[in-house]
């Protein structure tokens, strides 16, 4: 996950940049013409500091230190920047970065290789594992793209140096700063090496820290979370992040759906994403559900805008709803369920 609260607008920079950087170099990201700075004589530095010495016992001097050796990243700073043409937002450029032959033919390989666990995680958590093998593939590539960037100069930026003119989210960052520290404190990390996306998200799966601490499993039962380098332990605690976040086995995802008439479409857009017509209203209302068999549950009418396209449609369920506290996005739950349906259909040919 990035981070939740990321819009679909920002969704699309911030994987471009990533895309970008990931294709451009692969060495780690550094702050190449920075501007020096101590984040430790920031305001907020020693309130952080004190916090990290009560609640985990990690000596305040330890924590100012590392705020010192922590580097300021331009890069960071403008992929949080809202792009300056706000037309860009458009779902067919979003999903042809992970609806695409390279993520669904890797996918289909992850999905053979982990075919055990992935079945495992099926039968304990509820998840279906085409919807676990598509989260990683849209996050990582399936481990391929962890991140260059060094954690805890991607959220010392953000924590200390949140760029203004937009809604101020360096509260949220400096309380993922905090789990992080306090993270490779109590496991094998370390908070000098760590390497993730801009926005301080580490592993397979693209868990934020405090994801992490809270949602994360040992699925191999070896007495380590290790979201880097453990598939198992990755493909555990994707599928408890959702089942913890309301997933329901069985519940839809996602119907595909023809707009027979607009009059309706404005109330119909009012819930976003969160469920709340029955089948049968929005066929009332307009939305012709292109499904054999209705699933019996609420949905939401999802927008995917094209630009200067007319947008696409697709009703969402309880899951669909489930899919985007992972992030935030219609397009990125819109990305993940269609890249598991492609990886599903795949696979059935191939078997
Ligand atoms: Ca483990």
């Amino acid at each position: 996950m990035l981070t939740p609260f990321v819009t679909a607008q920002r969704i699309l920079t911030s994987f471009a940049s990533i895309l970008i950087s990931t294709a451009l170099c692969t060495q780690a990201v550094h702050a190449q013409d920075a501007p020096k700075v101590n984040f430790a004589e920031h305001k907020n530095a020693a309130a952080l500091a004190e916090r990290l010495q009560t609640k985990e016992g990690i000596p305040a001097a330890m924590t100012l230190e590392l705020l010192k050796q922590a580097e300021l990243l331009p890069q960071v700073v403008k992929a949080v920047k809202p792009p300056k043409n706000k037309s860009v937002r458009n779902w067919d450029t979003y999903r042809s970065r992970f609806v695409e032959p390279y993520r669904i033919r890797k996918g289909v390989e992850f999905w053979d290789a982990n075919l055990d666990t992935l079945k495992e995680a099926e039968a304990k958590y509820g998840i279906p594992q085409e919807v676990i093998v598509a989260i990683i593939g849209v996050e990582t590539i399936y481990g391929q793209h962890i991140g260059n960037y060094r954690v805890l100069d991607s959220l010392a930026t953000l924590a200390f140096a949140y760029p203004e003119g937009q809604r101020d989210r360096s509260e949220f960052f400096l309380s993922e700063l905090e789990a992080f520290i306090a993270l490779c404190n109590r496991t094998h990390l370390d908070a000098l090496e760590v390497k993730g996306s801009y926005a301080g998200a580490i592993g397979l799966g693209q868990f934020m820290p405090s994801s992490w601490t809270a949602y994360a499993v040992d699925g191999d039962a070896d007495g380590i979370v290790d979201l880097f380098h453990s598939r198992r332990d990755a493909i555990f605690s994707v599928a408890n992040f959702l089942k913890v976040h309301g997933w329901e086995t069985g519940k839809a995802t996602r119907v595909l759906v023809d707009i027979e008439h607009t009059d309706n479409l404005q109330e119909l857009l009012a819930p976003d994403i969160v469920p709340t017509f029955t089948p049968a209203v929005m066929q009332q209302k307009g939305v012709k559900l292109n499904s054999e068999t209705l699933p019996d549950e609420k949905l939401a009418l999802i927008e995917l805008v094209r630009g200067e396209a007319e947008p696409a449609f697709v009703a969402g369920g309880q899951n669909f709803y489930a899919v985007t506290r992972y992030n935030r996005s219609s397009f990125y739950a819109n990305a993940v369920l269609e890249l598991s349906e492609a990886l599903k259909l795949r696979r059935d040919m191939l078997n």
